[in-house]
């Protein structure tokens, strides 16, 4: 059986839409209403030049929602379970943003270009929608809008030696999450020391939709002396890394989760002084503890196809969980998944399985990240 998912206008091309079909992509996914490249044909050099090398991403469909004006910051904190008061211009920040029952809804990361301007780089979800509307209703002084600005994602350990190859040295000088805004051959963008790998690299917000082609070519040409290739957001490398996939880990609509049932505890912060969207809820889920917890399983057998929707986790029959992304791991050779188990399940239990490409297989719960 074999299927296409169509080019229609109600879904968006990126700026290096056309880039990335003469660069040979075979594969597209949908993110944020956006087509996004899902691979180029070759998993295994896709997978060893963001490990070993470098690799180049159209990652434009991760949307900028812009917030500017007097209340900005004001709205940006009430928007955030993060205190983002501490934040400083220039610096990138990942920030939970949940709903008023303290699920959550997204989980950008945040950039203060202004003491007035921020813009939340976002996951699968429409938050320009939901910032929109909490902005009228509360009366704030702000512009909320999607802003036009497309990130190009560099990663793998040789992006430094590209970046300071384009931009120069300051580039690789960079702090974790840092981001400046400058231009490259009168091209606008800023450069930020971020991305969805935990290989180490950089991403080009480019700020001009109209030169996505030349910023991809100029990209490339620099990017040859260290073997640069096309690749994507890598799902062996980021759940063996414990990133999270707002969307594949957790959704809304599918299996809605808090961000302690997530791990992402040190992201929250719940002694601010000022109230945020999902506060009295999150207060209550601590002082109860989390239902669930995300952890990494080994699953047995042969290398796994992935999948495309959560899969069951069982105890004797009993549902205790949900697998949420399964890979083949190259470095641990290890079949490998990202999921959440019930809080009362202990990290040794033997008895779990889940049914993965047709057969029930054994799974054993891992500590998060695999590799760190
Ligand atoms: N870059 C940009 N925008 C994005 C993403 C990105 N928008 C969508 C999505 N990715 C947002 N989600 C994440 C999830 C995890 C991280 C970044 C964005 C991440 N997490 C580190 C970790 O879990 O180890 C911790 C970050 C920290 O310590 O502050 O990097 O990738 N522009």
């Amino acid at each position: 059986m074999s299927y296409t998912i169509g080019i229609a206008p109600n879904i968006r091309k990126s700026p290096y839409f056309d880039a990335t079909v003469e660069d040979g992509v075979q594969a597209f996914s949908v993110y944020n209403h956006m087509y996004i490249p899902a691979h180029f044909g070759d998993p295994d050099a896709e997978y060893r030049r963001l490990v070993d090398g470098v690799a180049m991403w159209d990652v434009a469909a991760q949307r900028q929602v812009e917030i500017r004006g007097p209340d900005a910051e004001e709205l940006v904190a009430y928007l955030c379970a993060r205190d983002v008061y501490r934040t400083r211009v220039g610096q990138g920040r990942y920030v939970p943003l949940c709903n008023h029952d303290g699920l959550l809804l997204n989980d950008p990361v945040l950039l203060k270009l202004s003491a007035q301007q921020f813009w939340l780089s976002i996951a699968d979800s429409d938050i320009e929608l939901w910032a929109r509307a909490i902005a009228a209703e509360r009366d704030y002084d702000v512009e909320v809008g999607e802003a036009d600005v497309s990130p190009l994602a560099i990663q793998g350990p040789r992006a430094e030696a590209v970046v300071t190859d384009l931009f120069g040295d300051w580039a690789g000088q960079l702090g974790y999450f840092a981001f400046r805004e400058t231009e490259l051959d009168g091209i606008p963008l800023v450069l930020a020391r971020s991305g969805w790998s935990k290989q180490g690299g950089f991403e080009l917000y480019l700020r001009d939709a109209g030169r996505g082609g030349e910023l991809w070519q100029r990209v490339r040409s620099a990017g040859q002396a260290y073997a640069i290739g096309p690749g994507a957001p890598n799902d062996a490398e980021r759940i063996e890394s414990g990133l999270l996939s707002w969307g594949a880990d957790c959704r809304l609509q599918v299996d809605p989760a808090n961000p302690f049932e997530l791990g992402l505890d040190a992201f929250v912060d719940l002694e601010v002084e000022h109230d945020f969207i999902g506060k009295q809820a999150l207060l209550r889920i601590r002082a109860i503890g989390p239902a669930r917890r995300r952890v990494g399983f080994v699953i047995d057998g042969e290398a796994v196809a992935g999948n495309s929707a959560p899969i069951d986790i069982r105890l004797r029959e009993r549902k205790v969980g949900s697998l949420h992304e399964i890979a083949y791991s190259p470095r641990l050779r290890r079949n490998l998944g990202l999921g959440l188990i019930d809080i009362e399940v202990e990290d040794d239990e033997r008895g779990l399985q889940s049914v993965v490409d047709g057969a029930p297989r054994a799974l054993e719960i891992r500590a998060l990240p695999f590799i760190g």
